[in-house]
């Protein structure tokens, strides 16, 4: 260094010393400030921004510690007293102190307690903050400080060498804008980085010690008027007169940029000005380079002495111009003076050059005098120098430069290689981007309109769906061919191989190198435009036009990622399509590297805004791949902002948060970006959550851009999809456009009535935006009802919109507190820019409303589980696919509600059967105990008893249910907030299962009467029979035992036959009356059809007696069409004769059937006729021939009544047989002549003194309780087996519907057996049935575990008898009577035991009761073995045919569900519950399959109705008068059907494979020509139909 000063050189231990001291007193400091740990380890970014507890506090800095946080949290918030280091008053003490002064007596006032608070000078703790960052996080500061104007670090003292740090990099992310004056007339601006920026430095320092402050003095040169800002710290600051410890020897800088207004602007054009702290004597290093960069140097002094003059002799032939700044204050300034005097020669100063100010020089007027003197260096063309070149003196005078770290270096080398070839940016975008270019917009168009069909044509669906598919594979495979282009490469290289340090910088670089060319480009795009738009006035047109140009020529590392994840989409679907081995996939390491950046903390592209598209594939992989990487943890809660284009959104989370998302005017942020924000982790508990997710998006367009172009769809999409994925959506309003603001609120009511409608309910703030005034918002509370009222109306129109018919205000739709929703934040700037700091109010309001949403967020995932990583990546892709079609609502289809649902319903099945199960239970007791009854007891209201009795325990099971189901909602369960809208589905299913169950048991006890009434009166005449030959009995007795000789054996059987002979006929049986079944069920028909005309009565005189009917199989005749209906059929629906016939000969089947089965049913229960069976056949028959369905088909009285004899007449001699039976069942004397053997062997036995206890025991086993027993077991086997399949694991198919829909279809992909399908297509319930019967028998038949069941039942019941008999065994003085009338009794709920066995067991018998109990105890273990055995030898099916309750028909009611079928291709409906407000199916089928064909060529159609329910075409049927109607509007026919469309293409892959494989059978079937199948279907194997079946199904 040539002019550096003598006396300095040399002194090298002093320097070292120094440097010492420095050094002692930065780690004095440090250790003050706590900071110690990141000396060596620094502190970055990301430890910043995380999100801790002290975010929702009020945070003052209590201790020297905390300085350095609150420096940076407020900084970061942009909040202007970032820079304040005063501590917070500890007000009680304060206080208490001059209180206890006062008691104590001592003096108020003394001059050493006055203000010596404790603090630290803020450059202090500015400087050690900057000295303990990384070099990210040194920009990030630097970038906010020069938001908030304040004056920059430019050489920071640095601390282990004496020597200080160039911030060049620390400002590199700097942009700044301004009106040059020379262009103010054309109203254009410059925008610029500013370490680019050229300008004339002006800098001040000081030489010795001055009492006047420099800094103060530029904050008055630099402020504009009227408006004074502090951009330096100086003394008369808060604690800005505490002593500096580390930061003499700082030099700052600041800038002041022109506005254009060139009366209002201090210069015209940029200039920097520059602070050196501390005197120059002793940083002359500083100051050397100062006096080389500036194009002037004020030096400020009070004095001079000698030695100072020599010093500053040593500067004789710089370039700079020297000013002096002489502040006069006692008496040495004549010396001063003459020293100057001797200077002027040596450093050219002239009289302008020294500016004296003493105390009477008026401060205005000085710093008038310091404006113009600047002003006229900068009009002399001074020297002009920016950043970088400043930086090259540096290196030139040994001072370190931030960016010359290795690391940033060959960073910025690697960057450079790819952005030095760019110069036109369309161009490269062109050559280096290729697969985002045409290719992916193109393929976002074929994705969309795969979706929308709106160009379909006369194409059929199936086949321009493939054509579509054909299409976007085409592209794909395009794109797949395409290189990685030279920059590519190296991009990849760069962010995929480097350390992170060096990553961080390459991208840094990146942007910095993009963003620069993109502001070049679009300087000169806009002058060229500002003549065109000059000629057109300020036309929408050309607004447009340069909006698009803006975009096609923007470029940043976001375009490089786009392209990256467009190869590995393209590479996917190659595998996809087996064009590309596993093993050959260049690219899959891709979705990592993206990953690992957005744990940095960089943006991720989530909707590109350019062609409008997610590429679904890659996000999902990536965030994939970033749950991976979080180890699975990764609660998210997301918050997103929308609003009109630049409206500030970036703004708002820059400052809220301290990201750094792109700002600037004009469409600045494209698409959506989502932003990981860590949360601290001892936070992460009490926010629920652990990361914030936030979503920044692109403003919605302006109305009259909106109105140029197709902007409207765009908006509309992006907001549904942002709002969807939103826990918390943050409306961004500017104030002043009322119409902008219409039209926003507009777009995103709609978008929340959606989501509404699918469950999701995100909460709604409304910023309003530069609103300034304290009093807003009560102000604006008038403003606020109005904004209310307007949404509610907007809501209403929306709703309209969405062709939804309900009521609906703004709050229904979404979590909207008018009052607590709503936030008013003042204008971003202070004042005028671009010199305005950052408003204080903005930057608090912000941070208000940043606490709240932080305290939200607690509060809300208490209730509210927030969604993780795979859950939000469902999430994306439902809405997105929603989105891309038509009609939103009914397009959606999400897994996660799907998976909930279906917990729902599996849980709800669950609770149905218990409530049926209860109810059974009941039933069955109480038909035991009216089985029972003696008839004294049986009285008239015991009917309405039982009936009470049944509503309790119908309301009591009913409330259960509804209790399960509020718990269930309130279990927090996940997602459960999506599926609240089916609750009340599940209310009314529950009230519909009471009232049928309430039928039920009232019907089985009305009966259960009926029936022991009819017992009851052949028991009173059979009881009195048996008295009477009980008398004889013992008269014989008596005889025989008069006797003088002893009988043998054969006498006595002779003595005995002859009294019973004698006996029976003395008596006079007045047999059961035998009724004529057939007749009376014939007059019942004749009844039913009354009124039906003589043309009916006749053919029912024809017909002759029902006994010669149902015999034959019914047959179909011509006579039952009618004819004129299949004419206009045929005219207006070309509905064939023959196929009218087949549907109507298949009614009268499943009718006959249907009758079989209950006639059979009542047969089985051995009870005697009653008229009611026959009313209830009839019923069933008419409740089915008044569906609209069997309307549909146009069916003559004719068929009805040869279908009703039909049936009647085959259940005629069934019941005419049962009553036979019943009737020789309950015939006086057969039911006698049974007891016979009985009574003989008590006649012997009595007669040969015998001990007839064994006996009599034995018979008791054998005759009433063993048969009690079986029927027992039979009543409960039905209800275990039920128990037990539902309790088995792989239950899960009977689970709930959707599950069994996707295990019958699984089932018989796997057979492939073309038969079962067409049962299961066309008889769906038969199959159902069949399927069930079959796959219990088949599972009881291996598992042989239905003995297991029995014996557990037997057990139970045992256990009871054994029990009562316990009681009984040791009451010795009751008689055998007694006792068998309290075991009666004690079992009348379980056992129904025969009366006529019982009076036989009872005659005679004298036993003692104990004996008696103790004899039935011990044959009761063979009995119960006996009765395992007999069970035991049956086969299963005969088990199963013996119960009562069949268990096959139970779980049918649980799958089959509501029965309703698909109105277009008769899928069966999947929905939980009984009573559901819409029907819905996971997937539909081809319509050929169920036999539609094509009129004219007879061919199988095969379109598929969830295609074609987004299609152009239209449909016709008897639902529509034969009239052609859209399928976009089904649900004008079909309100309660919700038809979706295909979540993918693949879903519908199991039918398609289906009917491909089976087209020649099905159409021979169902005699019909094969469909023409789209060529592509044939290429769907069967793994692929079964990844397709998994898919729809949601299954993994
Ligand atoms: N006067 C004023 N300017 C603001 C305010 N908020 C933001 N700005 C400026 O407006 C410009 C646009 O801000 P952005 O944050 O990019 O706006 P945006 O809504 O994200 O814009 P797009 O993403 O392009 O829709 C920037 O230059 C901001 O500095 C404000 O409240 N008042
Ligand atoms: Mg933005
Ligand atoms: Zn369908
Ligand atoms: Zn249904």
């Amino acid at each position: 260094m040539e002019n550096e000063p003598k006396n300095l050189e040399g002194t090298v231990s002093s320097e070292k010393e120094n440097a010492e001291e420095k050094n002692k007193a930065f780690q004095g400091l440090l250790s003050k400030l706590n900071l110690q740990e990141y000396q060596s380890t620094k502190l970055r970014l990301q430890d910043v921004l995380e999100i801790g507890s002290e975010s929702t506090e009020n945070w003052t800095p209590q201790m020297l510690g905390d300085l350095p946080w609150h420096f940076l949290r407020k900084l970061m918030a942009l909040n202007g007293t970032a820079r304040n280091t005063s501590l917070g008053h500890r007000a009680c003490d304060d206080e208490g102190s001059s209180e206890e002064a006062q008691i104590a007596g001592e003096d108020v006032f003394s001059f050493n307690d006055t203000d010596i608070r404790e603090s630290l000078h803020p450059l202090d703790v500015l400087c050690a903050v900057l000295l303990c960052s990384d070099s990210f996080l040194q920009q990030e500061i630097l970038s906010r400080m020069s938001m908030c104007q304040f004056a920059l670090p430019l050489l920071l003292p640095a601390l282990d060498i004496p020597k200080c740090t160039l911030m060049l990099w620390a400002m590199r992310d700097i942009v700044r804008k301004w009106r040059p004056h020379s262009l103010a007339e054309s109203r254009g601006f410059r925008e610029e980085s500013l370490v680019l920026t050229s300008m004339p430095t002006i800098s001040f320092v000081q030489l010795g010690s001055c009492s006047f402050s420099k800094s103060k003095l530029l904050n008055d040169v630099l402020s504009p008027s009227q408006q004074h800002h502090d951009f330096f710290i100086h003394r008369d600051m808060e604690s800005g007169n505490v002593p500096r410890e580390i930061a003499d020897g700082l030099v700052e800088i600041s800038w002041y940029f022109p506005g254009g207004r060139e009366n209002l602007d201090l210069f015209p054009e940029p200039v920097a000005v520059t602070n050196l702290r501390g005197d120059i004597e002793s940083h002359w290093l500083q100051f050397s380079f100062l006096t080389v960069v500036s194009s002037a140097v004020f030096i400020v002094t009070e004095s001079m002495s000698e030695r100072q003059y020599t010093l500053l002799s040593f500067l004789q032939g710089s370039a700079t111009k020297y000013y002096f700044i002489l502040n006069c204050k006692n008496g040495n300034s004549k010396e001063t003076l003459e020293f100057l005097n001797k200077l002027a020669p040596v450093l050219n100063l002239s009289k302008s050059q020294l500016l004296v100010k003493d105390s009477n020089t008026n401060n205005a007027g000085f710093v008038q005098k310091l404006k113009s003197a600047i002003k006229s260096i900068t009009s002399s063309t001074p020297k002009r120098m920016n950043l970088e070149a400043m930086a090259v003196t540096a290196r030139e005078l040994g001072i370190q430069v931030d960016e010359d770290r290795k690391e940033c270096q060959s960073a910025s080398k690697r960057a450079r290689e790819i952005t030095v070839e760019i110069k036109d940016l369309a161009k490269c975008k062109r050559e280096m981007l290729r697969l985002q270019g045409d290719l992916w917009e193109k393929l976002a168009k074929v994705e969309k309109e795969l979706c929308r069909m709106r160009r379909q044509g006369e194409t059929a669906t199936e086949d321009y769906k493939c054509q579509l598919r054909e299409k976007q594979l085409d592209l794909r495979r395009q794109q797949n061919q395409c290189d990685l282009t030279d920059g590519l490469i190296k991009f990849i290289n760069g962010i995929g191989q480097l350390p992170s340090i060096e990553k961080h910088y390459f991208l840094k670089w990146m942007k910095f190198s993009l963003d620069h060319i993109a502001r070049e480009n679009l300087f000169k795009l806009r002058d060229r435009y500002k003549g065109k738009s000059k000629m057109a006035g300020d036309d929408p047109q050309a607004l447009a036009m340069l909006d698009k140009l803006i975009s096609t020529t923007s470029l940043g590392t976001e375009h490089f990622m786009r392209e990256l994840g467009q190869f590995y989409e393209a590479e996917c679907s190659m595998v996809k399509e087996a064009d590309k081995a596993e093993c050959q996939r260049q690219f899959i390491y891709l979705p990592g590297i993206a990953a690992d950046l957005m744990l940095e903390g960089f943006p991720m592209e989530l909707l590109d805004g350019d062609s409008s598209n997610i590429p679904l594939q890659w996000v999902t992989d990536v965030l994939t791949e970033l749950h991976a990487k979080l180890g699975g943890r990764s609660r998210l809660l997301v918050l997103t902002v929308l609003g009109v284009q630049s409206t500030g959104k970036s703004t708002l989370l820059n400052t809220m948060f301290g990201l750094q998302l792109a700002v600037s005017n004009g469409r600045c942020t494209r698409g959506a970006f989502m932003m990981l924000i860590k949360v601290a982790e001892n936070f992460q508990q009490e926010l629920g959550c652990d990361f914030i997710l936030v979503i920044d998006t692109e403003g919605l367009k302006a109305p009259e851009l909106a109105l140029l172009e197709d902007s409207y769809q765009h908006d509309n999409e992006l907001a549904t999809l942002v709002i969807g994925l939103s826990d918390i959506a943050i409306i961004n309003m500017a104030m002043e456009n009322a119409t902008e603001m219409k039209d926003v609120l507009q777009i995103v009511v709609h978008a929340f009535l959606r989501m509404e409608e699918i469950g999701q309910k995100p909460n709604c703030q409304f910023v309003h935006q530069n609103v300034s005034d304290v009093s807003a918002h009560d102000q604006n509370m008038r403003d606020r009802k109005h904004l209310l009222e307007q949404l509610n109306e907007m809501t209403k129109a929306a709703a309209r919109m969405e062709k939804q018919c309900k009521k609906v205000n703004f709050s229904c739709i979404m979590d909207y507190d008018a009052e607590k929703h709503n936030w008013y934040i003042p204008g971003l700037w202070h004042g005028v820019p671009p010199m305005a700091p950052v408003n204080m109010g903005y930057s608090e309001s912000v941070c208000e409303l940043k606490k709240y949403l932080i305290d939200f967020i607690k509060k809300r995932s208490r209730d509210r589980a927030p969604k993780d990583i795979p859950q939000f990546v469902k999430w994306v892709e439902s809405l997105w696919n929603a989105v891309k079609h038509e009609n939103f609502i009914f397009s959606f289809r999400n897994s996660l509600v799907a998976e909930a649902y279906n917990q729902l319903s599996m849980k709800y099945s669950e609770w149905e059967w218990h409530f049926r199960k209860e109810i059974y239970l009941w039933v069955s007791e109480k038909e035991t105990v009216i089985q029972n009854q003696t008839s004294e007891k049986l009285q008239a209201d015991a009917l309405s008893m039982l009936e009470n009795e049944a509503q309790e325990k119908l309301q009591h099971e009913k409330q259960k249910v509804l209790d399960n189901l509020q718990d269930y909602f309130e279990s927090g369960v996940s997602n459960l907030h999506l599926i609240e809208k089916y609750r009340e589905d599940f209310i009314r299913s529950a009230t519909c299962l009471r009232n049928e169950l309430e039928s039920y048991s009232e019907n089985k006890c009305e009966e259960a009467i009926r029936i022991r009434k009819g017992q009851l009166m052949a028991e009173n005449i059979q009881t009195s029979y048996m008295q009477i030959i009980e008398g004889k009995v013992d008269r014989v007795l008596d005889e025989c035992r008069n006797k003088k000789h002893k009988l043998e054996h054969e006498e006595l059987k002779l003595e005995f036959e002859n009294m019973w002979r004698e006996t029976l006929s003395e008596l006079k049986f007045s047999s059961l009356q035998k009724r004529e079944i057939y007749r009376e069920m014939e007059s019942q028909l004749r009844k039913d059809l009354a009124n039906r005309g003589s043309a009916v009565r006749q053919k029912l005189q024809e017909s002759g007696s029902l006994l010669f009917h149902g015999i034959k199989n019914f047959k179909m005749k011509k006579e039952y069409l009618d004819s004129a209906w299949i004419k206009t059929m045929k005219k207006l629906l070309f509905i064939e004769e023959c196929e009218t016939a087949v549907h109507i000969e298949e009614l009268a089947k499943s009718l006959i059937d249907e009758g079989k089965r209950y006639t059979e049913e009542k047969v089985n229960s051995r009870v005697d006729y009653d008229e009611i069976y026959c009313r209830e056949l009839l019923n069933i028959i008419n409740k089915r021939l008044q569906d609209e369905d069997v309307k549909k088909l146009g069916t003559t009285a004719c068929f009805e009544v040869d279908l009703k004899i039909h049936i009647l007449g085959e259940a005629a001699w069934r019941f005419q047989k049962m009553h036979k039976d019943f009737i020789k069942q309950n015939d006086p004397q057969c039911r006698l002549e049974k007891l016979k053997p009985q009574y003989f062997s008590t006649f012997t036995d009595l007669y040969l003194e015998k001990d007839e206890n064994q006996t009599r025991a034995r018979d008791f086993c054998d005759q009433c309780l063993k048969p009690a027993l079986v029927v027992y077991i039979n009543k409960r086997l039905g209800i275990e087996i039920v128990d037990d399949i539902l309790n088995k694991a792989e239950s899960i198919e009977y689970g709930n519907r959707t599950f069994f829909q996707f295990t019958v279809q699984k089932k018989l992909l796997e057979e492939m057996n073309f038969d079962n399908y067409v049962k299961y297509i066309k008889n769906y319930d038969n199959f159902v049935k069949t399927w069930i019967q079959r796959r219990m028998v088949d599972h009881y038949r291996e598992t042989k575990c239905l003995g297991e069941l029995e014996k557990n039942i037997l057990s139970t019941i045992v256990k009871k008898v054994r029990e009562v008999l316990e009681g009984s065994k040791n009451e010795k003085n009751t008689t055998v009577l007694a006792f068998l009338n309290n075991f009666c009794e004690a079992l009348q709920q379980d056992l129904v035991i025969s009366k006529d066995n019982l009076l036989g067991i009872q005659f005679k018998n004298t036993a003692k009761t104990g004996q008696f109990c103790a004899n039935i105890q011990t044959f009761l273990l063979d009995l119960e073995q006996e009765i395992l055995s007999q069970f035991g030898g049956l086969d299963v099916h005969t088990k199963l045919s013996n119960l009562p309750l069949k268990p096959q028909d139970e779980i049918f009611k649980r799958v089959f569900g509501c029965g309703k079928q698909c109105p277009f291709c008769k899928v069966p409906c999947e929905a939980g519950g009984s009573d559901h407000k819409e029907h819905f199916a996971s997937v539909h089928r081809p319509q050929g399959l169920c036999s539609y064909r094509y009129l004219d060529t007879q061919k199988l159609v095969y379109d598929i109705c969830s295609s074609e329910v987004v299609s152009e075409n239209s449909f016709q049927n008897s639902d529509t008068k034969g009239k052609l109607h859209p399928y976009k509007d089904y649900r004008v026919y079909y309100p309660d059907w919700r038809i979706q469309p295909d979540p993918s293409i693949e879903a519908s892959d199991y039918w398609k494979f289906v009917f491909q494989k089976f087209n020649h059978q099905l159409a021979k079937s169902y005699n019909a020509n094969p469909a023409d199948l789209p060529r592509n279907w044939g290429k769907i194997t069967e793994t692929r139909a079964l990844e397709g079946l998994k898919q729809a199904f949601n299954m993994k």
